[in-house]
């Protein structure tokens, strides 16, 4: 049976078609059933109208709902502890991450190249320590989960460029949004932060491998500003200078101890350590390593710095970093 359709009819279904919004679709829909000649041989064109005017809005709850928060990134920690990269825009996070790890981030010489967290592993001696690229710090970019993230880390590298001439009103602005969202660096309890000035390159963005002009100064007035509540190291990612020592650092801020165990008339394998905080007694190692063990444990004998070969330790002595443990029960 022929449908015969109307002018109107066909005017709401061409605005469905184009339609951009569910709002826009919603409402040709509703004009089309409107109408629609009603007689059995377009029967099956209204249940189809029906159905779809049921998905629109359908999709149209499933995305307000998903849409109400903003997007939430998280990083799951790995390795012997998660650090984060922060500072204002185009300093040289993702280039540093790139020098310090084998992740490859996005390097560009214009600002807000990097939107999301990109993490790496940095090998230090025996261990590896997660560092995550973040978005610059700006007004822009401010958003609730960056901060959670950096909260979250167990330090920060924050990073300026020194061959940047409004290094000092950037960095005020990234420690002023930092405060604004309750990011305290450094201090009991948080995370403290090492200032890595990444080296000189030239004004026009193009790599060079000595200090760009000023870069000396501008460090000297870093280290006046900062250097009572940070550390701060200059550092390139270009020649590969002071590479190794970010590496010493990024550890230290850690604040963890490396210990080994062994058995008896064995050697250690000095490959595999447990990373435990510092300030971990023999007792909190021996939960470590086995949960029965913290219970049965008599005492340990140790080898290592401040104690004498195969030393008889009780539970609750310190570890050190570097100990190697033999555990009694
Ligand atoms: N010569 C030299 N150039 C560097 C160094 N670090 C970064 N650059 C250059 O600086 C520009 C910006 O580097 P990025 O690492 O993308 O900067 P970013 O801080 O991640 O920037 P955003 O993600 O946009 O905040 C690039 O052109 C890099 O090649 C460095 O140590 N030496
Ligand atoms: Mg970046």
């Amino acid at each position: 049976m022929p449908a015969n359709l109307t002018p109107q009819y066909l005017d709401a279904e061409r605005r469905f078609r184009e339609a951009t919004t569910p709002e826009e679709q919603l409402a040709a829909l509703n004009e089309m059933m409107a109408t629609i000649p009603k007689h059995k041989g377009t029967e099956h064109m209204r249940a189809d109208i029906r159905r779809r005017m049921a998905k629109v809005r359908t999709e149209a709850a499933r995305k307000r709902s998903s849409g109400r928060g903003p997007t939430w990134h998280h990083v799951p920690r790995e390795g012997a502890g998660q650090e984060v990269l922060i500072g204002p825009p185009n300093a040289g996070k993702s280039r540093l991450l790139a020098a310090l790890s084998n992740a490859t981030p996005v390097v560009a010489p214009y600002p807000f190249s990097t939107r999301t967290p990109f993490p790496g592993m940095v090998p230090f001696e025996n261990v590896q320590i997660q560092l995550i690229d973040l978005p610059p710090i700006a007004p822009e970019t401010a958003e609730p989960w960056l901060f959670a993230l950096i909260r979250q880390a167990d330090g920060a590298l924050l990073v300026a460029d020194l061959a940047s001439d409004d290094l000092l009103s950037s960095m005020e602005e990234t420690l002023t949004l930092l405060e604004r969202f309750n990011v305290s660096l450094g201090g009991a309890g948080a995370p403290s932060e090492d200032g890595g000035g990444a080296e000189g390159r030239g004004s026009s963005g193009s790599a060079g491998t000595s200090q760009g002009p000023g870069a000396d100064g501008r460090l000297d007035i870093l280290r006046e500003l900062y250097a009572s509540r940070w550390p701060i190291l200059a550092v390139s990612a270009e020649t590969g200078m002071n590479i190794d020592a970010l590496r010493l650092e990024m550890f230290r801020l850690l604040n963890v101890i490396r210990v080994y165990t062994k058995a008896r008339g064995r050697r250690a394998d000095l490959s595999v350590p447990f990373v435990l905080k510092r300030g971990t007694t023999v007792q909190d190692a021996a939960a470590v390593v086995h949960k029965d063990f913290a219970d049965r444990l008599k005492y340990a004998r140790i080898w290592g710095t401040g104690t004498f070969e195969g030393q008889m330790v009780q539970r609750e002595h310190v570890l050190e970093d570097g100990d190697i443990l033999e555990l009694h029960a």
